[in-house]
């Protein structure tokens, strides 16, 4: 029966009631028996129901048809885009920076707000490789008090179009061939350079892509960018301009691309391992979140630099990054489906103080993100989802659909109403709540509807050339390699010629060293392009950085001294380092030394830097190594000789410049035979009481820049 009209149904606050729930897992998995999905008992989940033991399954046996079907729906479709992602819970503190230029709640002093962060990669499919060359999503959901608010960005600050429209366009060619499906999880192919030399707003982030960012050492050791300008609002409701920044406490940092692809093999996962292991160990990664600030004058642009171009960055030299608050991620998630799978972001998810502007990508994006939850997440309720809840109360009159969780009371999920006595209210007129709702008053001229982009947005190699001619010649080679690599693997001319003509106009010394390596000639410019003054702080080289987390690799042969292993890993985890101890065979050295990797599982990507204790000879007894690692040292076995599976992880690790350390002089003669010459920038005899200190200084850097004539 209805209640009067003024009286308010007891409910009318239109509570969303559920049933009582764990935080976690609600009614799941709380009964210490076997159960049905109904919550019957089940006696037998190892037999199916059948006419006698060798007879046919019934159809009556319930409990297995739950089990099948259920099973047979697990799967929900991958993002259509930044399927393969690790995630992790965590906390944003705020240093109260940004009251004079934003009201957001979750900004004032010392405001603590919890959060989940997810990092991806953009093209691979959900079972792809971690350390493949690609651009990373780096998301995080804030569940402020004010509702959640998403910054849903990457690691590189431009992006490939400029207008929304254009994002099949630039998927479909990154994606692998339609025909075969392959390459999987790869931009060195034809469609993708097809693509980007024809589309020329591509160029510039194509050449952050060529570069290191394009396969960053850690999630840990990545900067983050909200691309867009976004609009803040003040609790005046004055205006600015800005553009959101992540950067990494432990510095930006990168793999050498031998290393990406041996991980690619050695270790799939290797990123999201990382990620998860250092928070595991206490070592928390963490960021600054920072803004650049431009003042919202009508112009929508800075220095000359189009605000509403997500191609273009504004240097940090003419636009500090002004920081907000610290990320801390501390908690990894305890079931990757329901969280790091079901989160859905949406960069229309904002709070009072942070607004949209024009840029016709992010407007773009306002529109797909929920579009793609419906399908991907199967209905309108996926915020109900525990991951995707706010931690705000809600009360939106959206009712029904799909999945609901909610048992809504009253009776009157629309408004006006009276039969609810008007709940859900709307802010007092003039209430300070009320204040912090408004849409931000901008002005929208007159104009008329077109298909037309602005003047400045053809502006297509300036910011490219800015890139590169910021790089120091280390990072400069990398991204004459990273072309050379990608576009020797086009098979189609035209396009590798296309290409190249795009090079010439970013840089003509760039365009010689691809064209050589492709045994191309060298196009000249076609195209007047601006030059910017380089901006140093888009290079990763030539700073010192915390070590925390850090992975040392000691190596120690049968006879090393147990009490120095011991004393050396110690030293080493004072220092915030993780160690992984390597020996010939797995198990435990003594007591609290257990071997973390063999000479078998062990390989050269994992570690940040090796400490060799002792010789390690060859065991005259020595089986063939049982994998491909036989080869590259193989010349060097036998009783006397370095053990040909040491020698490979010594060569690799030259290779890729990172710092050895060996307590035994006599090592040298080994490594001469490896062609690895006494005087290698990183490669040091040291005492053992000086090595681990010694590494750490090494690892401080990321690399022995100096072996890539750095
Ligand atoms: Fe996305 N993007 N995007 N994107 N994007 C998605 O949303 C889309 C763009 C980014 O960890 C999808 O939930 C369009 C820019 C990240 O769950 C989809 C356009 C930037 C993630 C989608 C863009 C991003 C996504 C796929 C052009 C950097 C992963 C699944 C207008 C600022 C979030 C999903 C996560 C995911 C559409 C452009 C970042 C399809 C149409 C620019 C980090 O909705």
């Amino acid at each position: 029966m209805n209640k009067p009209a003024n009286q308010p149904n007891q409910s009318a606050n239109a509570k969303h009631t559920g049933p009582p729930e764990d935080a976690k897992t609600g009614y799941g998995q709380r009964s210490e028996h076997m159960t049905t999905s109904q919550g019957a008992p089940v006696r037998d989940t190892d037999h199916s129901l059948k006419a006698g033991p060798r007879g046919p399954v019934l159809l009556q046996d319930h409990h297995l048809r739950e089990k099948i079907t259920h099973f047979d729906h697990e799967r929900i479709p991958e993002r259509v885009v930044h399927a393969r992602g690790a995630g992790a819970f965590g906390q944003f503190t705020s240093y109260g920076t940004a009251e004079s230029i934003c009201a957001a709640g979750f900004l004032e002093p010392g405001r603590v707000t919890r959060v989940f962060s997810r990092f991806s990669t953009v093209v691979g499919s959900r079972g792809s490789s971690d350390t493949v060359r690609d651009t990373r999503g780096f998301a995080t959901k804030f569940y402020t008090e004010e509702g959640v608010f998403d910054l849903v960005g990457n690691n590189i600050p431009v992006f490939f179009i400029q207008d929304g429209i254009k994002f099949p366009d630039i998927v479909h060619a990154a994606k692998p061939h339609p025909d075969l499906e392959i390459p999987q999880a790869q931009s060195a192919h034809d469609t993708f350079w097809d693509f980007v030399s024809l589309h020329t707003p591509a160029q510039a982030h194509a050449i952050w892509q060529m570069s290191d960012r394009g396969i960053p050492r850690s999630f840990r050791m990545m900067e983050g960018f909200g691309i867009h300008t976004f609009r803040l609002i003040n609790a005046q409701g004055n205006s600015c301009l800005a553009k959101f920044h992540w950067k990494p406490k432990l510095g930006v940092h990168s793999l050498t691309w031998e290393e990406a692809q041996l991980t690619s093999g050695a270790d799939p996962d290797f990123h999201r391992r990382d990620l998860a292991d250092a928070i595991s160990s206490g070592h928390y990664p963490q960021w600054e979140l920072g803004v650049q600030v431009f003042p919202d004058d009508g112009s929508e642009s800075f220095e000359g630099i189009d605000l509403l171009d997500p191609t273009k960055i504004v240097p940090e030299e003419l636009a500090p990054v002004q920081p907000l608050g610290l990320l801390e991620l501390n908690e990894n998630p305890s079931n990757y489906f329901a969280e790091t799978e079901q989160v859905a972001f949406h960069p229309g998810h904002l709070v009072p103080g942070i607004d949209v502007t024009n840029d016709p990508l992010l407007q773009v994006r306002l529109f797909s993100y929920i579009d793609t939850q419906l399908s991907r997440l199967g209905g309108p309720n996926f915020s109900q989802l525990p991951i995707n809840r706010p931690h705000a109360p809600i009360n939106d009159t959206f009712r029904d659909g799909m999945h609901q969780q909610y048992i809504h009371e009253g009776i009157a999920p629309y408004k006006p109403n009276s039969l609810d006595g008007g709940c859900p209210f709307m802010a007092e007129p003039g209430s300070e709540a009320q204040a912090r709702m408004v849409d931000f008053p901008e002005a929208v001229t007159e104009a008329v509807k077109e298909r037309a982009e602005p003047v400045g947005f053809s502006d297509h190699f300036s910011q490219a050339r800015l890139f590169y001619r910021s790089l120091t010649a280390p990072e400069q080679l990398h991204v004459q390699q990273g072309y050379s690599f990608e576009l020797g693997k086009c098979s189609s001319e035209e396009v590798r010629k296309r290409q190249l003509q795009c090079l010439a106009n970013i840089d003509e010394e760039l365009c010689a060293s691809v064209a050589l390596a492709l045994g191309l000639p060298a196009p000249q410019p076609d195209e007047e392009v601006k030059d910017m003054a380089p901006s140093p702080a888009l290079s990763q080289v030539g700073q010192q950085w915390p070590v925390d987390g850090r992975v040392l690799g000691l190596v120690v042969s049968p006879e090393t001294d147990l009490e120095l292993v011991r004393r050396l890993k110690d030293e080493a985890m004072g220092l915030n380092l993780r160690v992984l101890l390597v020996a010939a065979d797995g198990g435990k050295l003594a007591e609290g030394l257990p071997v973390d990797r063999s000479y078998l599982t062990a390989r050269s990507v994992e570690f940040d830097s090796i400490l060799v204790v002792g010789r390690h000879r060859a065991a005259p007894t020595a089986k063939v190594p049982l994998d491909t690692k036989a080869g590259a040292a193989g010349d060097h076995a036998g009783p006397e000789m370095l053990d040909p599976r040491v020698g490979l992880l010594l060569q690799e690790t030259f290779r890729q410049s990172k710092a050895v350390a060996y307590t035994s002089p006599e090592l040298e003669q080994d490594l001469a035979k490896l062609a690895i010459p006494a005087g290698t920038p990183g490669f040091e005899h040291q005492d053992a009481g000086q090595a681990v200190t010694w590494l750490a200084g090494q690892m401080a850097l990321h690399r022995v820049w100096q072996r890539f004539g750095g």
